[in-house]
């Protein structure tokens, strides 16, 4: 529980690190050292009314930062924000797209691309259960997927999807453990792709995605009728369902509402990877991919008729239910997954039958999350509201039973997207807290402009009534999140000198003969000049170094600190330069001398009484 105080970490801790090496040597206690010894803890205050000062939340939350191309690592149930993770977007204090790690991981998704559109972050899994290993997320700007590693929270992996445009529905295969990460490409776009085809709605078409969650690389691509929007996986192991809008097959607005009904498009993964074994594929332009045929008709899939332009899709944490969101219509339809079983045995004639509920909620049903205690809480849209529902009673009603399935409609500020309960995507789902994406906030906080931040909402839903406890406000556009119990995840605090993250640089440096653990050397290759540097607080290893104008310069810098918290920083001055190197990191950035005379490099990561003295020079010769 939030009972902790302080870091569990027994070590040295930032504190008495600089008060036993920094202070001894600076007079008066400078302006770092007032800075880094005045913040006494006071009494414990209750923060968002759940959690005392200098007490540790009990659950990680993991934010996708919208189109601002991050991922957050947020406190719960205090929603503070612990941490950004740069994913798709270009960061300045650590360097993100700056420097060669993090350009060699970015390549990967091709481009290059300097924004993203991030929604959905989605944990591993081992049988149902989050295994702290990685966060998924996908790029619905420039159709990419990428992955955390939660054990240094960086982004290690990102790939493009070939064949399609614009991936946003994703999740991870829960049972028996995370070997896919499921995603839907949206739009539709002709097949093939090559300058032909404008106006011929026959030609387009759009594919669900299977990655391989340790190569990351696509595993197959399933062609669909429609455009997929979100999805998720059961809990067997056997089928994704995702919703799926645009039954018409149209290209412009008006085309595609004309129908009554869409879909949820279930797929059958083993009957998917037999096809792909038994070589029943084609593939598309220069892509190996294999695509196998879902559209109507395939015994791969199944299209079960939902009301108008279905939104969320949502796993019940029993495994016994796929909840297609109504968006346009005020339902959820219910879908049985063990009637699926039915279905692909040939036993139920009208994929309708598969339907168990289709609860009336209100107006514009997103998404829907769940409790322990058979409860579903759906965000409507339109109403601003929560509606909070009993499952098997909404099976009664659907039976014909006279039951009132909604227990309670709680007012929300306002618009919500997407709503997450603690553990609830997994078999843990623990029903206590309740968070609500809202996509408006209106005059809840201060006037900033015109650009409003958005309002994401806490409530209470261990009791019987659901309590509106927290406003807190983030900027563009959490449209989904997970609620992870911290037990389950284990950052590691110190770099580990055989990281893979800066394997590349660390090999560079082996070919060049340097040990990055201690040596400081220019080694010059022609034009391209490469400084080795260590960092020691409050020092580099190197404070000046001479090189010609017009070489390209690569700085490797390796943090010997090995205290916890102790980062280092690199800026070269006037060269659009930056990159965060953590304790025990080596960390490279590789940029022109293309300005003759003496050029100041200094540290910009808070790291010592010292820091702001911590700097260098490089000699740029004419
Ligand atoms: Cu509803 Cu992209 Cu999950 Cu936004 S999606 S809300
Ligand atoms: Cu090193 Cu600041």
């Amino acid at each position: 529980m939030s009972k902790d105080k302080g870091s569990d970490n027994a070590g040295v801790t930032r504190r008495n690190f600089l008060s036993a090496t920094a202070l001894a040597g600076v007079a008066g206690a400078g302006i770092g050292g007032g800075l880094l010894t005045g913040c006494s803890p006071k009494a414990p205050e209750k923060h968002a009314g759940t959690v005392g000062l200098g007490e540790l939340d009990e659950y990680y939350g993991f934010w996708s930062g919208g189109h601002s191309g991050e991922v957050r690592i947020l406190g719960m149930p205090s929603m503070r924000e612990l941490m950004r993770i740069p994913v798709f977007n270009i960061d300045s204090a650590t360097g993100w797209g700056i420097t060669n790690e993090s350009k060699e991981i970015m390549a990967g998704g091709g481009g290059p691309y300097m924004n993203g559109d991030a929604h959905h972050p989605h944990m591993s899994m081992v049988d149902g259960r989050y295994d702290g290993k990685y966060v998924f997320i996908n790029d619905k700007a420039n159709t990419r997927v990428a992955r955390i590693r939660c054990d240094i929270m960086k982004t290690d992996k990102i790939i493009s999807i070939p064949n399609v445009s614009a991936v946003h529905g994703l999740r991870v295969q829960k049972v028996p453990h995370t070997k896919y990460v499921f995603c839907n490409a949206e739009l539709r776009i002709p097949h093939p792709n090559d300058g032909r085809h404008l106006n011929d709605p026959t030609k387009y078409r759009t594919m669900f995605n299977a990655v391989d969650a340790e190569s990351m690389e696509v595993a197959w691509q399933v062609v669909v009728d429609g455009n997929l929007d979100n999805t998720d996986a059961d809990f067997k192991g056997t089928y994704a369902c995702s919703t799926c809008y645009n039954s018409e097959g149209g290209v412009t607005l008006p085309e595609t509402m004309r129908n009554e009904r869409d879909w949820a498009v279930v797929f059958n993964i083993p009957r998917i990877e037999a096809a792909v074994k038994a070589g029943k594929f084609t593939t598309l332009g220069t892509s190996k991919v294999p695509i196998v045929d879902g559209t109507h008709g395939s015994d791969l899939t199944v299209y079960i008729p939902v009301p108008k332009s279905p939104h969320g899709l949502n796993t019940s944490p029993d495994g016994k239910y796929f909840m297609a969101n109504g968006k346009l219509s005020p339902t959820v339809t219910v879908i049985s997954i063990d009637k699926l079983d039915d279905w692909f045995a040939g036993k139920l004639k009208d994929p309708r039958d598969t339907v168990v509920a289709e609860p009336e909620l209100g107006l514009g049903p997103l998404h829907t999350a769940f409790d322990h205690r058979g409860n579903a809480y759906t965000t409507l849209f339109i109403d601003s509201q929560i509606a909070k529902w009993n499952i098997d009673d909404a099976i009664r009603a659907y039976n014909g039973e006279k039951v009132d399935y909604i227990t309670q409609k709680l007012d929300v500020q306002y618009q919500p997207g997407h709503l997450h309960t603690s553990m609830g995507e997994t078999r843990d789902t623990d029903g206590k807290w309740l968070v609500v994406l809202c996509k408006f906030s209106k005059d809840r906080f201060l006037n900033v402009g015109p650009l409003h931040p958005e309002n994401d909402q806490l409530i209470d839903i261990s009791g019987d009534v659901m309590k509106l406890v927290h406003d807190g406000p983030t900027y563009a556009e959490p449209h989904d999140c997970i609620i992870v119990h911290r037990s389950k995840v284990n950052p590691i605090k110190i770099w580990k000198r055989d990281d893979p993250f800066f394997a590349t640089t660390s090999a560079m440096a082996k070919q060049d003969g340097i040990t990055l653990e201690k040596d400081n050397k220019v080694v010059r290759h022609g034009r391209e000049v490469r400084v080795y540097m260590t960092a020691v607080a409050p020092n580099f290893g190197m404070t000046d170094f001479t090189v010609k104008k017009g070489d390209e310069i690569t700085v490797v810098m390796t943090n010997l600190d090995t205290v916890e918290d102790v980062t280092h920083g690199f800026v070269m001055v006037n060269h659009g330069v930056s990159m965060e190197v953590g304790p025990q990191q080596t960390a490279s950035v590789t940029f022109k001398a293309d300005k003759a005379g003496v050029q100041w490099y200094y540290c910009h990561w808070f790291c010592h009484a010292l820091h702001m003295e911590m700097r260098g020079r490089m000699l740029v010769e004419a």
